[in-house]
């Protein structure tokens, strides 16, 4: 596991105990260092007194900050309008997170590499596959960040290895130094407006992962979005940028690579064969890789097929722009979507509802999404998730499809998208009975 024994004897203080603080915690506590520590919720507090039960925990709107080595926080953390932020950089305390610790750590690991990407939609899935290209053609390669795998709970690669990390802009946002071998960028599209100054401000924080890396470096950018455009040509001198395109994967290559398709998922190719072939991959190998990438739960997952209808759970579709592909994938929809919007638009769901039989709205978003919807498809305001599988399985007739992708956040109903998905499972699962 990683570990700094240079920050052996310093004390930190860790906002936030869901996964990214207890990983944290945990690397501190391997470290020799201490911490004080705080969630403001009792749940995320009482798991976290569990596995450190003699942690000290104290409110941090209380806290004296002065004197700490550095705040750590997590990325669910919204620093831009927290007052933590302003009372560390008055007390002089470095604010600090978990990729920015294992950054700082990459010094005292054998030599490795470390490829990053980033993007508005596939970044899972363009970091999973690159992990699994450099897996199967024998590259010890390690999965973390966003993707759900906090880096500082990994063990460490012997030498030759590659990190492959997923970031949001939320962890780009709480890095300083961070120097990536490979970063990669897939797209930007509208997506936590709430968090940033509109679409620049988004931009902007996702152009930072570029512009910390060192000379010698590589960039690969799919240059499909005016956005993603101007960051191939932002990033600075002497870094490398490979720009590619989900045009520069064909139809007929695709089809031999069945976890792999879709148009949106042609991007997702682009980038990560070509991130590999920049770590060495190549010919054979990544022909093997791409065609035994298993795919990821909640993303176009088929579920099942009951009494004839398929049923599928996108349950990671949390913006209009990744809903696009699911509705163009199947034919005959049932389809289910709705939770805490993020923009309330479906603007790049509307050119394809020619296969929507009817819509089914849930969540806070529900209101909103059938007054867009209502004009278009016959749309049914079934509320919760129970109801909505419900109302689509009855509707549904042998050779239709009905699917889950929300094109929402999912925390007004679920812990998160993972939770949600695992619900539809099991709402299809007591369907069988
Ligand atoms: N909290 C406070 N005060 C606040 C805000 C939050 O105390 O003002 C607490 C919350 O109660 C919670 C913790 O802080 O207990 C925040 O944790 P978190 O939301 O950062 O959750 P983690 O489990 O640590 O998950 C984070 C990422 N979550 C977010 O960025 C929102 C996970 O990405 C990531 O997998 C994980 O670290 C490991 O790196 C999830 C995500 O939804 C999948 N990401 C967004 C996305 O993909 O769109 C960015
Ligand atoms: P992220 O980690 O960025 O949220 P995922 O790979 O988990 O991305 O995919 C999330 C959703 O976005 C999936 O439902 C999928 O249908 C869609 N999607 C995947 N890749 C892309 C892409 N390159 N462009 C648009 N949508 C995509």
């Amino acid at each position: 596991m990683l570990a700094a024994p240079a920050l052996s004897g310093q004390q930190f203080a860790v906002y936030g105990l869901a996964r990214t603080g207890l990983s944290v915690l945990r690397f501190l506590a391997r470290s020799g260092a201490t911490a004080v520590a705080w969630d403001e919720s009792e749940a995320a507090r009482e798991k976290a007194r569990g596995e450190f039960p003699n942690l000290p925990m104290t409110d941090f709107a209380e806290l004296e900050l002065a004197g700490l080595n550095g705040l750590i926080v997590s990325p669910g953390v919204p620093l831009n309008r927290h007052p933590l932020a302003g009372r560390a950089r008055q007390a002089g305390v470095p604010i600090l997170s978990d990729i920015e610790l294992f950054q700082r750590v990459r010094p005292t690991l054998p030599a490795h590499k470390v490829a990053a990407v980033t993007g508005t939609n596939g970044k899972s899935t363009t970091t999973a596959l690159l992990h699994h290209l450099l897996a199967s053609a024998g590259i010890p390669a390690r999965l973390g960040g966003n993707i759900g795998l906090p880096i500082l709970d990994q063990p460490a690669l012997p030498a030759g290895g590659v990190y492959v990390l997923e970031l949001s802009s939320f962890q780009i946002d709480l890095v300083q130094t961070l120097a990536v071998d490979v970063a990669v960028y897939t797209n930007l599209t509208p997506d936590h407006l709430d968090r940033y100054d509109g679409m620049a401000g988004y931009a902007a924080s996702k152009l930072r992962l570029f512009q910390l890396q060192q000379p010698g470096a590589q960039a690969v950018i799919a240059v499909d979005d005016e956005w993603t455009r101007a960051a191939a040509d932002a990033v600075p001198a002497g870094v490398r940028v490979t720009r590619v395109s989900a045009a520069d994967v064909s139809v007929h290559d695709q089809a031999r690579w069945p976890a792999l398709q879709g148009p949106h998922n042609a991007q997702n190719i682009a980038c990560a064969a070509t991130a590999a072939r920049i770590l060495g991959i190549g010919g054979a190998a990544m022909e093997a890789g791409l065609a035994s990438f298993p795919g990821l739960p909640h993303r176009m997952e088929i579920v099942g097929t009951v009494g004839g209808v398929r049923y599928v759970n996108d349950s990671k579709a949390t913006n209009p722009t990744s809903v696009a592909p699911a509705l163009q994938a199947f034919e005959r929809l049932h389809w289910i979507l709705g939770g805490q919007a993020k923009t309330a638009e479906l603007d790049a769901c509307l050119p394809h509802l020619g296969q929507v039989k009817a819509a089914y709205v849930i969540g806070e978003a529900a209101p909103v999404f059938a007054e867009i919807l209502k004009p278009l498809v016959p749309v049914v305001e079934a509320g919760t998730l129970e109801v909505a599988v419900a109302r689509a399985a009855a509707d549904a007739a042998p050779g239709d499809t009905v699917l889950l992708s929300p094109a929402c956040a999912s925390f007004d109903q679920f812990r998160d998208y993972e939770a949600r998905g695992r619900a539809f499972v099991s709402l299809v699962e007591g369907l069988r009975s």
